[in-house]
């Protein structure tokens, strides 16, 4: 039985499978490149961040109504349960969506109902983070956070942000990220996947932001490395896509256990399941092999996971 945890990096557009997206291509009649499952997976060999986002956005045009939104995510949802997650804090980009005419509630009230029926479902409790995407302007991500407001508390608990990192400041987002603190609203972003430390500094800093998703160039800072530990603040670490974007040569050479070692307080989670070879616990499995952690390493990193949540303390307590 795998360890029981928390997912706090998943992109709910990064579980749609091959299979899934000829079939909702069929369903919607929408055109796709591919004609099969295996030509999309031959196409999943990316030399950096933005080779795989270039495949990522273009595959989301299958997704176009409530129900696929739905189905979507509850299949993300089955396949976490079997994989030991009981809380997941899922992300999902919805200017993607909005940007191809695909309206907010479609995408909300869609992933709404398979979220809301996920407890009996699956036994697995969630929250709904929205990202902005950091390569389109800060006004926009104003706009679908305001557009959003009605389903904050109920739905919606968090705000991101993600998509290309290099040469994209976070300062845009410096007013949206304040409103959602002001609103009650919790605040992660990635950073320092492709980028060098300052981009982690700039979301702590100019953000606010109280996880960082990724963070795994942090090392090459010392300060930052001391502001982080002493902070406690989480870093949400992706491994198997850290191999497949080549932001790590191998994942033998993963600086997981340094950041382990400098007191971090490290998470593993998926990413982007479908595109990067593995859910969560394929990643716990493979830093297990190729790392050589210990179970007791194991166990503090699902620890972690829930350390990290967003839960409560009572559900936190009720996990560890
Ligand atoms: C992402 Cl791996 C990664 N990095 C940044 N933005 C993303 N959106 C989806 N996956
Ligand atoms: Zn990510």
């Amino acid at each position: 039985m795998p360890v029981p945890k928390a997912e706090l990096h998943l992109h709910i557009e990064g579980t749609l499978e091959p299979e899934a997206a000829l079939a909702l291509a069929a369903r919607n009649g929408v055109d796709l490149p591919f004609a099969s499952a295996e030509e999309i997976r031959a196409a999943y060999s990316f030399t950096d961040l933005g080779s795989f986002l270039d495949l990522y956005y273009a595959l989301m045009a299958v997704l176009r109504t409530e129900r696929d939104f739905t189905e979507l995510a509850d299949a993300y949802l089955a396949r976490a349960a079997a994989q030991g997650v009981r809380h997941a804090e899922i992300f999902v980009d919805p200017q993607a969506h909005l940007t191809r005419g695909v309206a907010l509630d479609t995408v909300l009230d869609g992933l709404g109902a398979a979220l809301a029926a996920a407890p009996e479902r699956h036994g697995i409790t969630t929250q709904l983070i929205i990202c902005f995407l950091r390569d389109r302007p800060g006004a926009e991500a104003l706009e679908v956070f305001e557009a959003a407001r009605p389903w904050f508390g109920t739905l919606v608990t968090g705000v991101g942000l993600d998509s290309t990192e290099v040469g994209c400041p976070a300062a845009p987002f410096a007013e949206v990220f304040g409103r959602a603190r002001d609103a009650g609203l919790r605040r992660v972003a990635h950073a320092g996947e492709e980028g060098p430390p300052p981009y982690v500094w700039e979301v702590l800093d100019v953000l606010g932001a109280e996880r960082v998703d990724h963070g795994i160039r942090s090392l090459e800072d010392p300060e930052l490395v001391a502001r982080l530990a002493r902070d406690r603040v989480p870093l949400t670490v992706c491994p198997l896509s850290n191999v497949r974007l080549r932001t790590v040569p191998d994942l033998a050479a993963h600086p997981l256990p340094r950041m382990l070692d400098a007191g971090l307080l490290v998470t593993v989670n998926s990413d982007d399941p479908s595109y990067f070879g593995g859910y969560v616990e394929d990643n716990f499995a493979a830093v297990r092999a190729e790392l050589g952690l210990d179970d007791e390493t194991l166990r503090l990193l699902a620890a972690n996971s829930f350390h990290a949540a967003f839960l409560p303390e009572d559900e936190r307590a009720a996990h560890l």
